[in-house]
């Protein structure tokens, strides 16, 4: 077992995500016994579930945009999903064998007007989830991360976590990409420089 201020973030692994979903990673599937095994070693475990309205501002139907392309926002550039994890539907739901035990579930991107793919703050880099409090608070100050997607959540919230102080892991080998324009590579990139250890 794992130190007690240590903590396994999973990070969205929903149907959605996985394949046949909305919004679906390649062999974003193959990393759930992985991931549940992992479960086991930490003293602490919170899954994230993207979480987000109908008609939600990241949704390109909402605009009658190409899934995929992007829109400037007030918070920076945001690219237009196909609709994913809406609220109490299938495909929000989590993987079916995922082992869903964890002490928190922390649920994002319900903001219609935000997108949130930190698992810490919304896009606009400053609305917090509360994470960071709930962390604090039981002493734990080491995160492992894995999940789905790495270029996009995953990401985001490694990032944050090492910019809030945290000492971050992101095991690669249990994560799975969207990779568009790049945007693995960018985010492998980002998180090195943010001081994440990605492994
Ligand atoms: C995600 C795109 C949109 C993710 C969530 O979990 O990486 N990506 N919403
Ligand atoms: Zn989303």
């Amino acid at each position: 077992m794992r130190a007690p201020n240590e903590a396994l973030i999973v990070i969205d692994i929903q149907n959605d995500f996985c394949p046949g979903g909305a919004l679906a990673v390649a062999g974003g599937d193959e990393i759930v016994p992985g991931v549940n095994a992992l479960m086991a070693e930490f003293p602490a475990v919170i899954l994230t579930q993207d979480w987000h309205p109908g008609g939600h501002s990241s949704f390109a139907s909402t605009y009658n945009a190409a899934p995929y392309s992007t829109m400037e926002m007030p918070y920076g550039t945001q690219v237009l999903w196909p609709d994913h994890c809406i609220q109490g539907t299938d495909g929000a739901a989590f993987h079916k064998d995922l082992v869903t035990t964890g002490d928190l579930i922390i649920r994002k991107g319900f903001n219609p007007a935000i997108d949130s793919y930190s698992a810490f703050f919304e896009n606009d880099h400053k609305t917090p989830t509360g994470l960071e409090g709930y962390l604090r608070t039981r002493g734990i100050d080491t995160l492992t991360l894995v999940g789905l997607a790495t270029d996009f959540c995953v990401n985001f919230s490694a990032v944050d976590a090492a910019k809030l102080g945290f000492t971050v892991t992101v095991r690669t080998d249990l994560c799975r990409a969207i990779d568009m324009n790049g945007s693995l590579a960018a985010a492998i990139d980002g998180m090195k420089a943010a001081g994440v250890e990605v492994l």
